[in-house]
């Protein structure tokens, strides 16, 4: 596979990659600096005031004062930090989501050991979940009766989106803690049980990434891998068409397509997404 992992970060493929890189390089540089001048001072002191005969210690300090110095200078540096870059590339990725109606709404359920992903479909809406249709081979209880579920797509462990298109993932679990991550699009969010949690990125690169579970979520932690695809719109379109015509094959007749055997094999071992006929 190829996720671009090397030496340092693997390249960045979100619209606000840049700035948490920006950032992350800024505490890095900041942090050697402070280091290096740490140890040239520290290295000078001890050689400067090293036992010698003669000399007695001298326990007198420069005195209370003096040593608020350096310290109100650290301080003033940290707020700088926080004020300058922290909260405003918190606020920007936290807090202002792109709206709702120009972007690609997906709803994630995370589970022991997989994602699940469902998409609208054509008609924006989505199918409604319950909990007591849940089965293996149903995994996030779709309810088919429903009208707006008809048209729904449900993959597991592969995620595809619109390269230039933000996403905005409505997450939840069906056991434990998970968490969201992509490290090429340097985000990260929780999914938890009972709660909705959203995260959102716009996608900048066509490519695959993978998606990894950041939080130790039992014994096939290391096992619950999936990929997001960025695609062009032309290629996402054909992809959302086979996996509608699929999904309607599964329905009529019980048959699977390609891209069902393959998002299936793709789940490691836990049970496909087609829905019961
Ligand atoms: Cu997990």
């Amino acid at each position: 596979m190829d996720y671009g992992y090397g030496w340092g970060l693997p390249p960045a493929a979100s619209s606000y990659a840049a700035q948490i890189d920006s950032l992350m390089w800024l505490l890095h540089v900041v942090m050697v600096g402070i280091f290096i001048i740490w140890g040239v001072y520290f290295s000078y002191c001890l050689v400067a005031y090293r036992a010698t005969n003669g000399h007695r210690a001298s326990y007198h300090t420069a005195g209370e004062r003096s040593s608020l110095i350096p310290d109100g200078l650290i301080l003033a540096f940290e707020m700088w930090l926080i004020l300058a870059f922290g909260i405003p590339i918190w606020a920007q990725i936290k807090q202002r989501t792109p709206p709702a109606d120009q972007a690609l709404e997906v709803n994630v359920m995370g589970q022991q050991f997989a994602w699940n992903f469902q998409y609208a479909g054509p008609d924006k809406a989505f199918g409604r979940r319950k909990v007591s249709l849940v089965t293996a081979a149903n995994a996030i209880g779709l309810d088919d009766t429903d009208p707006a579920a008809k048209d729904d797509i449900v993959t597991i462990n592969n995620l595809h989106v619109q390269v230039g298109k933000p996403v905005i993932l409505h997450m939840t679990s069906k056991d434990v803690i998970h968490s969201f991550q992509v490290t090429n699009f340097r985000n990260k969010q929780d999914l938890v049980p009972g709660l909705q949690t959203m995260l959102w990125f716009t996608p900048t690169e066509v490519g695959k990434y993978e998606i990894g579970c950041a939080q130790l979520c039992g014994i096939g932690h290391t096992q619950m891998i999936g990929n997001v695809f960025v695609d062009t719109p032309e290629a996402y379109d054909a992809w959302a068409k086979e996996q509608l015509q699929g999904r309607v094959a599964t329905s009529a007749g019980g048959s699977v397509t390609p891209a069902q055997a393959v998002e299936t094999s793709d789940a490691r071992g836990i049970a496909g997404t087609a829905p019961k006929s």
